[in-house]
């Protein structure tokens, strides 16, 4: 007799391959809308293509992080049942197509992303700005801190790593917001390398700096996409920290309705993914972490990645799509 664990461990593993296709269909869909300056457009496509691919998964999935709440995304909404309802019960984050105004001026950097976990185990998190922190493996524990002073952390970083602050650098996302803090790291002698969207992306790097140059990520960005970023984590490994911005009552309120009972709560990766989870993402324009779609004659190519954290492993997964099935 085959018990529910394992029957589920099964499923998990061959979801991990099934995760792939949501994330290539959404993709595709958004590329082909690159360039048009539309933003919305865009979105919507990776949205319905995804949501389209979602269905079609053996799983009994509740979308814990999605396009808004309720009443304001008609789709993939916070608590939208996705699946086939016949399944293991998962958690659902996802971001069809995180940096939409990458996508729509067709610049670098835009991803379909999604992560799946086991029911109940993904942070709640509504849709508000996130103070995140994050660096590589390898590091001692709680090596950086949200309230720790940035050149403080540079400093820091440097002494464990062995290095002079000069060897670090820090990748932030270009607003006004981190004005001070781009002042403050690069006063510390470190480098700063600066985005204008796509900080999933962005924590991702800092977890591999032997491949990326990329020692830490910090700033402000969305919460869902933290989350999404915590999700990648806990598959590869690394230090993150979050602390969700509830600067308003209506946003506490909300983020109460979530479960959330300490607004000024620091996050680690194991307190936003309890639980294990697949995590996948592929590229909708060319960027550091994954190529973009490229449609070439009768063919569509896509690259993904997707990681498995009850192993770790990190597959790269190049697919060629042949133009008579439908896309
Ligand atoms: C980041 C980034 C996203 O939003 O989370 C950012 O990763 C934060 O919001 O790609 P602001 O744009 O308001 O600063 C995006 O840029 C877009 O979702």
């Amino acid at each position: 007799m085959v018990s529910t664990a394992q029957a589920n461990q099964v499923l998990d593993r061959i979801l991990s391959i099934e995760i792939v296709r949501v994330t290539e269909r959404a993709a595709v869909a958004a590329a082909r809308l690159r360039g048009r300056g539309n933003e919305k457009e865009a979105d919507q496509a990776a949205v319905d293509a995804m949501r389209r691919e979602l269905g079609k998964l053996p799983i009994a999935g509740t979308v814990v992080i999605g396009e808004g709440e309720r009443d304001e995304a008609p789709m993939l909404f916070i608590g939208e049942n996705v699946g086939t309802g016949k399944g293991p019960k998962v958690d659902i984050a996802v971001d069809p197509l995180e940096g939409t105004t990458l996508c729509a001026k067709s610049m670098p950097g835009s991803i379909a992303t999604m992560a799946m976990a086991e029911g109940g185990t993904l942070l709640n998190a509504p849709d508000v700005y996130m103070e995140k922190i994050a660096v590589g493996p390898g590091y001692p524990k709680d090596l950086v801190d949200l309230d720790a002073p940035s050149d403080e952390t540079i400093v820091k970083l440097a002494k464990a790593k062995g290095v002079k602050t000069d060897a670090i650098t820090a990748l932030i996302l270009d607003r006004p917001r981190h004005a001070d803090m781009i002042a403050a790291v690069r006063k510390a002698g470190a480098a700063v390398s600066l985005i204008t969207d796509g900080d999933v992306a962005g924590v991702i790097h800092a977890a591999q700096p032997d491949v990326t140059g990329i020692d830490v990520y910090m700033g402000i960005g969305g919460a869902p996409e933290g989350v999404l970023a915590a999700a990648a984590l806990s598959c590869i490994g690394g230090q993150m920290q979050t602390r969700l911005v509830l600067d308003t009552e209506e946003k506490r309120t909300r983020a109460a309705k979530m479960g959330i009972k300490d607004p000024r709560k620091k996050y680690g990766i194991k307190d936003m993914v309890t639980g294990e989870c697949v995590f996948a993402a592929t590229g909708v324009t060319d960027g550091s972490l994954l190529k973009g779609v490229k449609f070439r004659g009768n063919m569509i190519e896509t690259e993904t990645v997707v990681m498995r954290s009850v192993t770790g492993t990190v597959r790269w997964v190049r697919a060629e799509h042949r133009l008579q099935v439908k896309f």
